[in-house]
């Protein structure tokens, strides 16, 4: 693997599952593989799971980790080409990328989209110059679009869980007081598409995701009816798509909120989030603190999807 930003870099997901399996039953069968090798983990945004599982999968195939956080104690970086850079940012990608380059094997980044301008955010600016000047295989830690690392971990954990093989799982907006990217719930649409379950996306008016990712999914604007029957349940608040209110904010309607009555609607289903998550703004305590809650495990199995990512990014090294 060269690179890893979306599903199709993954190939057949029968296979990556079954990896994935295997590196959960004994999780330090391949220590030798990272042996002098460095992973650079580069943050532009915040994070608690990414960081530790990502860092936790290099170690445990015995590679050495950095972790640089852009945004403290590094130069502020300037990502435009061309910019007048008499502003508060000390240093260009365009130099910072070869030089961290120069310093490791492989490179994780992190940077989220700035829900400014839909056309920078899409054109996945920072990851892609990563890719193209760094000479090295490069992996999505969130990206402006994407959240490939969690996906993976999202289809292993249904895949553990499911009942029955073609699982209804319905991707719920829910929630939040601060605009948020796209990037989880297209990437687990992606996913959810790909593994070919039936899927379905429920939201307000106006939080349409862009329709390459949204694929054959059947969107259901009233939230109780897409909940009836349903088997997985995956929550997530995201900012709005389409213009001209591009990374808006148009409704915080806790009517939206996932609870134990609209549960109820379900087939016993599972409830699924990413983390972080914001309480009784999502979810309310009940159905996360309940039985079915799977939020602790799909973050376990974080740590699991970057270990494949990262041992067949070491295969394809040697
Ligand atoms: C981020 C997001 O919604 O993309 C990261 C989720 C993994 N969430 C927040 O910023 C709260
Ligand atoms: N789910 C996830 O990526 O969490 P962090 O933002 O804490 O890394």
């Amino acid at each position: 693997m060269k690179k890893f930003t979306c599903v199709g870099d993954i190939g057949e997901l029968r296979a990556a599952v079954a990896e994935a399996m295997e590196v959960k039953r004994d999780r330090f069968a391949f220590t030798g593989l990272g042996k002098n090798r460095t992973l650079l983990m580069i943050f532009f945004n915040s994070s608690l799971r990414t960081r530790l599982s990502t860092q936790k999968a290099a170690m445990n195939l015995g590679m050495n980790v950095m972790v640089l956080d852009v945004n403290q104690g590094a130069w502020k970086l300037e990502t435009e080409r061309g910019v007048v850079m008499d502003g508060d940012k000390a240093e260009h990608l365009l130099e910072a990328i070869p030089v961290m380059a120069s310093y490791c094997d492989v490179i994780g980044v992190r940077a989220f989209a700035q829900l400014c301008n839909k056309t920078e955010d899409y054109e996945e600016r920072i990851i892609e110059q990563f890719i193209r000047y760094s000479g090295r295989p490069v992996f999505s830690m969130e990206a402006a679009t994407r959240h490939p690392l969690q996906s993976f971990a999202d289809l292993i954990t249904i895949e553990e869980y499911k009942k029955k093989e073609r699982p209804k799982v319905v991707l719920t907006w829910a929630p939040h007081p601060k605009a948020l990217p796209q990037a989880v719930p297209n990437s687990f649409a992606e996913w959810m598409n790909a593994a070919d379950y039936e899927f379905v996306i429920t939201h307000p008016k106006g939080y349409e995701l862009a329709p390459e990712f949204v694929g054959n999914a059947r969107v259901e604007y009233d939230q109780r009816k897409a909940f009836e029957g349903a088997d997985f349940i995956y929550a997530k608040n995201w900012s709005a798509y389409a213009d001209p209110n591009y990374g808006k904010v148009l409704s915080t309607d806790r009517d939206w909120t996932v609870d134990t009555g609209k549960m109820a609607l379900t087939n016993n289903a599972y409830f699924m989030h990413c983390l972080p998550v914001r309480r009784n703004m999502i979810v309310t305590d009940e159905v996360i603190e309940s039985p079915q809650s799977l939020v602790i495990r799909e973050a376990e199995n974080r740590e699991i999807s970057a270990q494949v990512v990262l041992k067949r990014i070491l295969e394809n090294l040697k």
